[in-house]
């Protein structure tokens, strides 16, 4: 499979010209496509370079140059043929090597005795396969069906050919699976009943801004690649304008920071709304022609919304809720980034509509270097070939069975007639990444088996009966694409798989053959194939149009990134919206039907009690991504265990000083974590960051309520999480 790769891309190590082109210790170097041997170094050590793609759940999804110097990784650094990651990984992406040579990786397949116990015993895949095959063919037995396997995946690797593990369980009957996502949902219902669905302008467009309003995102720790197109435009004179109620690091960067109270977005919005308004600043022509329901949207607005009113709910002056209206409604084009972690409240999808009006009425949608940017999936049409297989002939049932994913332990524990009992997990960490992780723990306990596939030993793994290890994405092949920026990026194999590590596509094509083995006909998915001939299958003539390239094989040979063409990166352009009416709706009778009131309306914040009167936020940590990255020794130097977040005044009250040992409580449960005092947290709001630290065996999320957001079963299938809303009580441990 390698071959071609090796021999195209084979130089020795030692030459001067090498070093140049490697950058080695010095990132953005030109290490790219079309190497070609030099003969200078009489070495015997060979270097090779291979084409990666970063497939966290991360707005950049970078395209990665690997080094390989005798069939070991020896450096990473970013594609400079791909323009959004620029020849430069993030501080997590430059520790690769250490996430793949780590002695922590799950090595063997293994059985733990008793779960929780530690008691791990290494088995070989077929004693693995044969366990787990016997087990869904017994529960076949039993049941008639096979419901009472569950599926958990989402986000850890976005490698198209991941979806394979849906694939097989679709293979061997209708299953239940676990819907929704606690990203995005409430926010991508929002637009979609505004226009249709989420669609965001490319991100390389805020060069072309003259105004850029950060709301509620926080992309110098969380899409560090996005900085530099901000940067560039503040450069040219681009005011820059965050909304947070932190003092972020990307606050830091901003021409004007406005600290909200939390979950009051939609009163700023539409104070300012009012005031555009009043100020006859919108435009007239666009909302006639372009949209429906603006004229309701007016009254609503005139008779409900002050900006004094505003104000007084929000936090923000009235003069400067007044200056960023009129700023905003007049600098052409203006651009606005709405954060995931805005939506995570109970009110989160009404805010987001109201920010959408803003951009609306002001007919900054459809604009190059515009827009109400929140996110994305045009580039994403690919065949998802490993998901095409039905159920075996004969198969009882119709469809698949949903539980939902942001309250995954109650439902699995109310769903009968079958109940669940088996649970396959990959790509996911309930126990650490779900709320009220205690009551996933319970839904465990009913399981006759538990199989998890992944890395790391961490919360879930530790829970689970088998644990099955996963490769990284430099020892398989696979493909990718963002949710934010409109490249496609190829992953070569870089090195052989260490240990007896497996891809989940290779994993689903080995329980195949058990499975068939021990019942002929019992699973459709294919026994074997070869990973790059998979690949291939993924391309169809939507995507060949849309990148330009024939193949992946065509993607790799030419740099290993290409970008989409420009006809898709201005959103809503040709302002042909997916919505019913085909224009953007101020009056939505989609909404209406999910249960929401029609128009872009405020919802009441959801508050305090007198019991827990402290709101804890609990956003995205700079140094890793939910469960991945800080365990990594490089990144734990830097911080190794959690701590809790709060203001000196918050922390004085109750005689807290840095460093003290702080219980955080709530009905949910309760952690017990250091003090670190700062002026960057409202006085009454804690901040813990979400994600899993090695030897650490609790996350934030065991005070977090499973508590939904208003908005995503539209788009989703399911709410989101209101993980901003979520309330505790603190004292000194
Ligand atoms: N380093 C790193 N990068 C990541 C990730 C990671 O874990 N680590 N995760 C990836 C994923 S899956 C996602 S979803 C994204 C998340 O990307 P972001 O949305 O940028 O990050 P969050 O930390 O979820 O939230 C952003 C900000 O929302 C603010 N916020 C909370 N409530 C409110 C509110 O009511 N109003 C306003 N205006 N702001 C509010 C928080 O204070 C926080 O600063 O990042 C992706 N990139
Ligand atoms: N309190 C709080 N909780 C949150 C959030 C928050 O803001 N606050 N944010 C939420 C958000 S936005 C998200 S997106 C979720 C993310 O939650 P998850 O989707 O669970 O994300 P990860 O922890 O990145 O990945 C899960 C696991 O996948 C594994 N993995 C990596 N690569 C592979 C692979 O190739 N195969 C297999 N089988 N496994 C692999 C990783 O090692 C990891 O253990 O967390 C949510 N949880
Ligand atoms: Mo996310």
């Amino acid at each position: 499979m390698l071959a071609d790769n090796v021999s195209r891309r084979t130089f020795l190590k030692g030459s001067a010209a090498l070093s140049t082109l490697l950058g080695l210790g010095a990132i953005g170097s030109k290490a790219t496509n079309g190497l070609v041997p030099t003969a200078a170094a009489k070495s015997n050590s060979q270097k090779q370079q291979f084409f990666n793609a970063c497939p966290r759940n991360c707005y950049d999804t970078c395209s990665i140059v690997t080094t390989v110097e005798d069939g070991r990784i020896t450096f990473v650094t970013g594609n400079e043929n791909n323009h959004y990651t620029k020849g430069r990984l993030c501080v997590k992406g430059n520790t690769y090597p250490r996430i793949v040579y780590s002695p922590d990786r799950i090595k063997y397949p293994m059985r733990q005795k008793g779960r929780g116990s530690g008691n791990w015993e290494r088995i070989s895949w077929d004693e693995a396969y044969t366990i787990i095959a016997k087990k869904m063919l017994d529960i076949k037995k039993e049941y008639g069906n096979t419901l009472p396997i569950c599926l958990n995946k989402y986000s850890g690797n976005f490698n198209i050919l991941n979806y394979a593990t849906e694939g097989m369980l679709s293979s061997i009957g209708f299953t239940t699976r676990a819907q929704g996502t606690p990203c995005d949902p409430a926010g991508s219902d929002a637009q979609a009943f505004d226009m249709g669905t989420a669609y965001n302008n490319d991100p390389e467009q805020f060069m072309d801004a003259e105004y850029i309003i950060l709301w509620g995102a926080n992309p110098a720790w969380t899409s560090a690649h996005s900085m530099y197109f901000i940067e560039q435009a503040k450069e040219k004179g681009t005011k820059l304008v965050v909304i947070d109620p932190l003092i972020t690091q990307t606050a830091s960067k901003a021409d004007e920071y406005i600290q909200i109270k939390p979950s009051t977005d939609g009163a700023l919005a539409l104070g300012m709304i009012r005031y555009i308004m009043d100020q006859h600043l919108y435009d007239e022509e666009w909302v006639n022609n372009h949209a429906i329901g603006f004229h309701e949207f007016v009254s609503y607005v005139k008779k409900n919304i002050t900006v004094e009113w505003a104000a007084e709910k929000t936090g923000v002056p009235k003069p400067v809720i007044e200056r960023i209206a009129r700023e905003y409604a007049t600098s052409k084009p203006a651009n606005i980034w709405i954060g995931f972690g805005m939506q995570r409240h109970t009110n989160g999808g009404s805010m987001v509509r109201a920010i959408d009006a803003l951009a609306a009425l002001t007919s900054n949608i459809g604009k190059k270097g515009g827009g109400v940017n929140y996110i994305g999936g045009e580039t994403w049409g690919f065949n998802y070939h490993t998901m095409s297989f039905g159920a075996p002939e004969g198969t009882e049932g119709e469809a698949d069975r949903y539980v939902n994913m942001n309250n995954f332990g109650a439902q699995v524990l109310d769903a009968q007639d079958p109940p669940i009992k088996m649970m396959w997990i990959a790509c996911r960490n309930p126990i650490a990444q779900d709320p009220e992780p205690n009551v996933v723990k319970k839904a465990f306990d009913q399981m006759d088996l538990i199989v998890t596939a992944d890395l790391y030993m961490n919360q879930t793994v530790e829970y689970s009966d088998i644990v099955l290890p996963v490769t990284t994405p430099f020892e398989t092949v696979g493909i990718n694409v963002s949710y934010w920026h409109y490249w496609m990026n190829a992953n070569e194999q870089a090195i052989k798989p260490l240990y007896e590590t497996k891809s989940d596509l290779e994993i689903a094509m080995g329980l195949s053959k058990k499975l068939n083995e021990l019942e002929a006909g019992s699973c459709t998915f294919p026994v074997s194939g070869n990973l790059v001939e998979w690949v291939e299958k993924e391309f169809n003539d939507d995507i060949r149009k849309l990148f330009g390239v024939k193949s992946w094989d065509e993607l790799r040979k030419n740099g290993g990134t290409v970008k989409a063409s420009e006809k898709v990166t201005v959103a809503w352009e040709d302002l042909k919206f997916r919505t019913p009416s085909g224009k953007y709706e101020f009056f939505s009778k989609k909404a209406v039907e999910y249960g929401h009131h029609p128009l872009p309306v405020f919802i009441e914040e959801y508050k305090a009690n007198n019991e827990y009167p402290i709101r804890c936020i609990s956003p995205h940590w700079k140094l890793g991504i939910h469960s991945q990255f800080q365990h990594i020794d490089w990144l734990g130097a830097i911080q190794d265990h959690p701590f809790v977040e709060m203001h000196p005044d918050l922390a004085k009250k109750y005689s807290i000083r840095e460093n003290d040992m702080v219980n955080v409580r709530n009905e949910a449960g309760y952690l017990t974590l250091p003090a670190k005092l700062t002026k960057t947290v409202p006085v009454d709001t804690v901040v813990m960051y979400e994600g899993w630290w090695k030897d650490v065996h609790y996350t934030e999320n065991f005070n977090v309520k499973a508590l939904p957001s208003d908005m995503g079963d539209y788009s989703k299938g399911q709410r989101g999480i209101a993980f901003h809303d979520n309330f505790v009580k603190i004292e000194k441990a």
